[in-house]
């Protein structure tokens, strides 16, 4: 049946919003109808599509505020959007503010019945929830909410401990766009970062956060690139950039490291890479491990979180223990020597990502949770 959807997301770079926002576009593909209600336009939106508005919530700045009231803001948004538009459910990712909003606005809204799924994608609860000053607002939008979702069973089990409690959390992983990412390799772009024809490249592409442990990924490397011939490329950015180019000076290794910069599209960047590093000391999931996998590049990850569920050690990438630096870089070694190797891995981890993250498939067990929400409602 189709449904009113209104999706909570942020919706900068990142990867809640890259799969909230995609997972509306498929929903909408679908023939249901999409309400974002979000702070600026979701940036992976880039062209028209019939089934989605976006509803931008414009908080007053009014002098007596010392804060923006962004949260009260969007909860009214929310509010007015399911009374304009007969919302069936809110979807709200991230568990602050987001679950929390969601469950204000039904509240508001003069249309009872709203059913709330929450979408839990990891630092709300790795990081945030840590907080003991925030965990009654991350358990009341839990409790609040008539479904809660993970991106990984790592995640769910987590929330539980962290929050030392029972809840029946969904367990739905990542999908990506496969129009996006689909199994290519195209070198010209090696030319404009002066990247030689025989120089193995890793890639690690990240949003700059301690978290991510870069200091690790260029230690490996080093390590692994002391007497072959291979480049770091280096995408994104984040609070972590200056400490990586004053890291990778002492490492003496700045010669191989390329700094991409924040890029959108990574696609075209993963083309030319050999390997993939995520080294994370928390990851609930790792969405550009599965973004790596599905171009067919293999992935060295750490044992954090969800990271293990993703990739298939020896299969389709390594699992190396999270902060071993030596590990890591004989993980790296061994694949940059061993061209049949990669090709192997790149095969299995295509053939993994159709098998198990398609997204026709991921967006079907969301379908399913909207039906159960609703049915409830219905019933009550
Ligand atoms: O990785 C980040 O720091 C961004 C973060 C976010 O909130 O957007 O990503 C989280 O959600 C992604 C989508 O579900 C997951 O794939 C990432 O693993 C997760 N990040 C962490 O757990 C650190």
């Amino acid at each position: 049946m189709k449904k009113a959807i209104g999706i909570l997301c942020y919706p900068s770079v990142g990867g809640s919003g890259v799969v909230a926002t995609e997972l509306g576009m498929k929903l909408a593909d679908r023939g249901h109808d999409v309400h974002f209600i979000t702070s600026s336009m979701p940036f992976r939106l880039t062209e028209y599509r019939p089934n989605i508005t976006v509803h931008l919530v414009e908080v007053n700045q009014y002098s007596v505020f010392k804060y923006p009231p962004y949260d009260i803001t969007l909860a009214s948004k929310v509010a007015e959007i399911i009374d304009l538009f007969d919302l069936d459910v809110i979807h709200a990712h991230y568990a602050v503010p987001h679950a929390v909003c969601a469950d204000l606005g039904r509240n508001m809204a003069k249309k009872k019945g709203v059913a709330v799924v929450t979408t839990l994608h990891g630092t709300d609860i790795t990081v945030i929830g840590q907080d003991l000053e925030m965990q009654p607002a991350i358990r009341y939008g839990i409790e609040r909410s008539d479904a809660v979702t993970a991106v990984s069973e790592s995640l769910a089990l987590e929330t539980n401990a962290t929050l030392n409690a029972h809840y029946d959390i969904d367990v739905i992983a990542n999908s990506i766009d496969e129009s996006v990412y689909y199994p290519m390799r195209d070198e010209r772009l090696k030319r404009h970062y002066g990247i030689e024809s025989d120089e193995v490249v890793v890639i690690h592409i990240s949003n700059f956060r301690p978290v991510k442990r870069i200091d690790d990924t260029l230690a490996a490397f080093a390590i692994a690139a002391k007497d072959r011939k291979m480049r770091l490329l280096l995408v994104g950015d984040g609070p972590e950039m200056g400490q990586t180019r004053r890291r990778a000076k002492e490492l003496g290794i700045d010669d191989k490291v390329i700094f991409a910069g924040k890029q959108e599209h990574v696609a075209q960047l993963l083309a030319i890479s050999d390997i993939h590093v995520l080294l994370s000391e928390k990851e609930a999931f790792g969405l550009v491990v599965l973004e790596a996998m599905a171009i067919g590049v293999p992935s060295i990850v750490s044992t954090a979180g969800g990271l293990p569920e993703v990739i298939q050690d020896g299969v389709t990438g390594y699992i190396v223990p999270t902060y071993d630096v030596k590990v890591a870089a004989a993980r790296i070694g061994e694949l940059a020597d061993d061209p049949m190797l990669r090709e192997r891995m790149a095969e299995e981890g295509i053939r993994d990502t159709r098998r198990r993250f398609d997204s026709n498939e991921i967006v079907r067990r969301y379908e399913q949770v909207y039906e159960r929400v609703c049915a409830r409602h219905e019933l009550a």
